[in-house]
C-alpha cells in the first residue's frame, strides 16, 4: 500500500478549508460537483447510509473538461466565471436517474457506517443520505496529485500556490524510497 503523504495538511498558515464533519437526516445530500484545487478525499461514514454516484473526469467518452454529468448544467456568473448549477441529490435520483440509458449510469454503490469512500481528483460525485447520517471527510493532495494542485493555485492563489511549491518540494525530498513502500 502507498502512504498518501497529505501536503496541504503542511500548509498551516494560508490553508483553506480541508475536513468537515458531516449530519444530515434522510434524503439530505450533496449535490454533483468536483472538489477543489485538483483535491483528491476521503469520506468515513460514521452512523448511517449513503448513496454515491460518480463520474470519472471528462466522463465516459472523454469528451474533455466541458462535459458535464447528466443533470448539470454551466452557468456563467456576471464576472464571466464559470459555475456549475446541479439539482440537490435526492432530485437528482428521483427526476434525473431514472432517464438515464445504461450506458450513461453513473459507478454507484451504497456507504454504511464504518466504510471509508476515496474519491479521486477530478472525480464528479452526488451523495443521498438514505437515513439520519454522520460522516467525517477531508480533502488532501499527495505526491501523486502535487503538481495538479499547483497549476491551479497559480492561477487562484499565487501567494498560496508559492508557499505550497516550498513545502511540497520538502516532503518531496523526503519521502520513502521504493522498496520501504513496497514493503508496507
Ligand atoms: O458525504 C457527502 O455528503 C459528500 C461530501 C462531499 O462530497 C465533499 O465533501 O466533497
Amino acid at each position: 500500500m502507498y502512504p498518501l503523504t497529505p501536503i496541504v495538511t503542511l500548509v498551516f498558515t494560508v490553508r483553506p478549508p480541508y475536513k468537515w464533519l458531516l449530519l444530515g437526516p434522510p434524503r439530505s445530500g450533496t449535490p454533483f460537483h468536483v472538489d477543489p484545487l485538483a483535491t483528491s478525499a476521503w469520506n468515513a461514514c460514521l452512523e448511517g447510509r449513503k448513496r454515491w454516484a460518480l463520474y470519472p473526469p471528462g466522463g465516459w467518452d472523454g469528451e474533455g473538461d466541458a462535459w458535464l454529468p447528466p443533470g448539470v448544467k454551466l452557468t456563467r456568473m456576471e464576472d464571466g466565471e464559470r459555475s456549475y448549477d446541479a439539482p440537490s441529490s435526492y432530485e437528482w435520483w428521483l427526476t434525473t436517474y431514472p432517464s438515464l440509458d445504461v450506458r450513461e449510469r453513473p459507478l454507484e454503490f451504497i456507504q454504511e457506517a464504518g466504510d471509508v469512500v476515496f474519491v479521486p481528483r477530478g472525480w464528479w460525485h452526488t451523495v443521498v443520505n438514505e437515513t439520519y447520517m454522520v460522516a467525517y471527510t477531508q480533502n488532501f493532495t499527495s505526491e501523486h496529485n502535487f503538481e495538479d494542485t499547483l497549476s491551479v493555485l497559480k492561477t487562484s492563489d499565487r501567494d498560496l500556490a508559492e508557499v505550497f511549491r516550498c513545502r511540497g518540494t520538502d516532503v518531496a525530498t523526503v519521502r520513502a524510497p521504493p522498496a520501504t513502500r513496497a514493503a508496507r
